[in-house]
């Protein structure tokens, strides 16, 4: 994982100071990108300790569509406590729904986006395609003396990935989005790693996939959500029959918070080991091999389904997180 030594480098050496919502400045770099080959090893970083199962249990409920801290925890990440408990904002949020909530976040917009159409209630082609859509009618309006029907659908996202790689795996349009303009007042943070575009390749049999992070902690979300987003990646290739190929990692805001600089200065002291491999499970079906597709396998991975193998690291370095 040099790359994770080189994008701390460029933030060292070209960054700017900034004040930011949480009260402790960083250093920042607008733009920065990470290509990862999973053909050479899973991406964990090695100058520290990764906590891998934290991560992998994030994922977990992320597939579940989890909004409470309470989930995540159950899972093996520890890692949304703050977020749901100690930001003050958010704790005066009305949307708030009691302890540990962190409002529709990540999964429930993955796996569930909210989604509505006002059509005519006269034009019934709109409406029965609409219906076999999966749409239904929540309710009856009037629109500058129009009648209306508005109809909603639970989207997912992920789920629909899944379907057109295995269908139509030439498509250039294979993403979800995290960032839904509709919810930000309702959630504790706003996605932070928002855009995921998978771009499967029907001649070689591998995937890829880019992701863009409008706003990256270097020093803690970086090494975590790289290693998140390839394990991802690796989950959709094993249960679309693919393999996991090139990841690419686009970062907007990228920063080191002022008091993470002893962790990442550590970090450029120490030689990067080679990178570790990640196995799934043999139970999580592969498409290729089975013959039977089962997207249906998203609710039910467990963080026991990942391990990595061959990980050497450094010792652990941490730091405290900014709320
Ligand atoms: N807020 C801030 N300030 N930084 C973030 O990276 C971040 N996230 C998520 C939401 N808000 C954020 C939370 N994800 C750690 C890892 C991921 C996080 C938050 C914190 C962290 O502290 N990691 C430690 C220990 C982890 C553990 O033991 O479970 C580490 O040393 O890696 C970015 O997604």
């Amino acid at each position: 994982m040099q790359q994770y030594q080189q994008l701390i480098e460029t933030v060292l050496a070209q960054g700017s100071w900034q004040d930011n919502r949480t009260g402790i400045r960083t250093l920042s770099v607008p733009g920065a990108m990470m290509r990862f080959d999973l053909a050479q090893g899973f991406p964990a970083v090695t100058t520290k300790r990764l906590a891998f199962k934290s991560v992998v249990g994030e994922l977990c409920a992320f597939l579940r569509a989890s909004r409470s801290a309470a989930d995540f925890r159950a899972l093996g990440c520890k890692v949304w406590d703050q977020n749901a408990n100690e930001n003050a904002q958010w704790l005066a949020n009305p949307y708030r729904e009691g302890v540990d909530d962190l409002g529709p976040v990540y999964g429930v917009q993955w796996r569930q986006w909210p989604g509505y159409k006002l059509v005519d209630a006269a034009n019934t082609a709109q409406r029965e395609d609409a219906y076999r859509n999966g749409f239904s009618e929540v309710a009856p309006l009037v629109e500058n003396g129009v009648e209306k029907v508005l109809l909603y659908k639970a989207i997912d996202q992920l789920r629909e990935c899944l379907d057109t790689i295995v269908d139509n795996p030439g498509s250039r349009r294979i993403l979800f989005h995290g960032w839904n303009p509709a919810v930000l007042d309702q959630v504790a943070l706003p996605a932070c790693h928002l855009l995921y575009q998978f771009i499967p390749n029907a001649t070689t049999r591998e995937i890829s996939l880019c992701l863009y992070v409008r706003s990256n902690d270097i020093g803690l979300g970086t090494p975590f959500n790289i290693a998140e987003g390839a394990a991802l990646l690796h989950l959709v290739g094993r249960l679309t029959g693919y393999t996991p190929r090139w990841f690419t990692y686009f970062i907007g805001d990228a920063h080191i918070y002022e008091n993470h600089m002893e962790m990442v200065q550590e970090q450029l002291k120490r030689e990067p080991y080679d990178a570790p491999r990640l196995v799934i499970a043999d139970r999580v079906p592969e498409f290729a091999r089975t013959g039977k597709y089962e997207p249906e396998w998203l609710e039910k991975i467990e963080p026991s389904d990942f391990s990595l193998e061959g990980y050497r690291h450094h010792p652990p370095l941490t730091a405290p997180m900014a709320v």
